[in-house]
């Protein structure tokens, strides 16, 4: 649905024209996977597929949300007596969010929603954090919040974490809040300072999608969260990014195996983050090549959180790239997305590496996306 439809849908549901059509991107992390709530470092890009939010006052304590890529299901709640939807699973994101942001800053009113959107879901690029951030401009918009990007970030996650029930970091709310067009951003998960990098002109983020589906907050993702602050107790930090790799070889035989494979990905996947914003930014390819295969093994071995369909076609990919590029799952994991970059000369073999080789006896089709890095909602 492109923004024209998405005003005619909020004109035929409302009667009126919608006061502010509001987006936010979806995201792609191109390094640093589970250490954003490990206070560490993170390295994604706002990519060019988006959220739209429309948006009017209302003159009661209503709001209404329509989704229009769900049939326009309708969901309405009265915004001083917020619960959670179990029949509509979808409006717990707008519910969590209103009861969040009215914590904050309490609304004047009620408003009437309609969102869209192109974000995959359950792909691993972000569309529940895009979902939040572009509600927050929109309302923010309407009722003339002064609310900076951090700010909605923290908003969103609070929304996630205490509303909807994911533990997730801050990474995905930051990104889609504050991303900025041609850049990835390095972000510092405890200090939330952050700094913009250009993409070298020769490489290209490609997207494949491996289509394994797996919701993050039925998957594994919050048990992951918790063997990490085991760790982090084991090894008397607050949290694992004050953890060193010479800690753990001194406590590592005490610790459960998997507690401290966990901790060992976090400490070295926040030390490869960090190499690899130097390496992108003085065209280091192989070093580029290298984080992000270190990386994927690490997510794979250690973290335990790929699986065979996503690990066949980094393999797949990582053998057409040669060292010229680099490709690594991305995301929260258990299906979803790789991510590459990859020199403009070997994009077509990507493809044909992905779509002709035996994917398809894994039992599921690639979608391939040629992506951009975006501008944030907020920045
Ligand atoms: C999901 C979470 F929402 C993020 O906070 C982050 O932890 C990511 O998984 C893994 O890096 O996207």
């Amino acid at each position: 649905m492109d923004k024209r439809e998405l005003q005619a849908t909020f004109q035929q549901h409302f009667n009126t024209p919608p006061e502010v059509v509001a987006h936010a991107p979806g995201r792609v992390n191109l390094i640093g996977e589970h250490t954003d709530y490990n206070q560490g470092f993170v390295f994604p890009a706002a990519i060019n597929f988006v959220t739209w939010v429309a948006a009017g006052k209302r003159n009661d304590n209503q709001c209404c949300v329509v989704a229009a890529d769900y049939e326009e299901q309708r969901n309405s709640f009265a915004l001083d007596n917020i619960v959670r939807d179990s029949t509509q699973p979808w409006s717990n994101y707008a519910r969590g969010v209103l009861k969040v942001l009215q914590q904050q800053y309490p609304l004047p009113g009620g408003i009437n929603l309609v969102v869209t959107g192109n974000v995959p879901q359950g792909a691993g690029l972000s569309s529940s954090a895009s979902f939040e951030i572009a509600l927050l401009k929109a309302i923010a918009e309407v009722f003339e919040l002064d609310i900076d990007g951090v700010t909605a970030a923290l908003l969103g996650q609070r929304a996630e974490n205490d509303f909807v029930g994911c533990a997730c970091g801050i990474m995905d709310q930051l990104i889609s809040a504050m991303g900025r067009e041609d850049h990835a951003m390095l972000l510092d998960c405890r200090s939330l300072t952050f700094k913009h990098s250009t993409l070298p002109d020769n490489l290209h983020i490609v997207i494949v999608n491996s289509n394994v589906k797996r919701g993050l907050v039925d998957s594994e993702y919050n048990l992951r969260r918790q063997q990490c602050e085991q760790a982090a107790e084991w090894l008397g930090v607050t949290s694992l990014r004050d953890a060193t790799l010479d800690m753990l070889g001194k406590h590592s035989s005490e610790m459960p195996d998997a507690v401290m494979r966990r901790a060992r990905h976090i400490i070295t996947e926040n030390a490869r983050t960090q190499l690899m914003f130097e390496a992108l930014a003085n065209n280091d390819i192989m070093a580029v090549s290298q984080a992000m295969a270190e990386s994927h093994a690490s997510m794979r071995d250690d973290f335990e959180i790929t699986v065979p369909p996503i690990d066949y076609l980094v393999t797949l990919i990582a053998g057409v790239l040669e060292g010229a590029g680099g490709v690594r799952m991305t995301g929260g994991g258990f299906g979803g997305c790789v991510v590459a970059l990859v020199p403009q000369h070997l994009i077509g073999n990507v493809k044909a590496a992905v779509t002709d080789h035996d994917y398809a006896n894994t039992g599921y089709q690639p979608d391939i996306y040629d992506c951009t890095a975006t501008q944030g909602a907020f920045a």
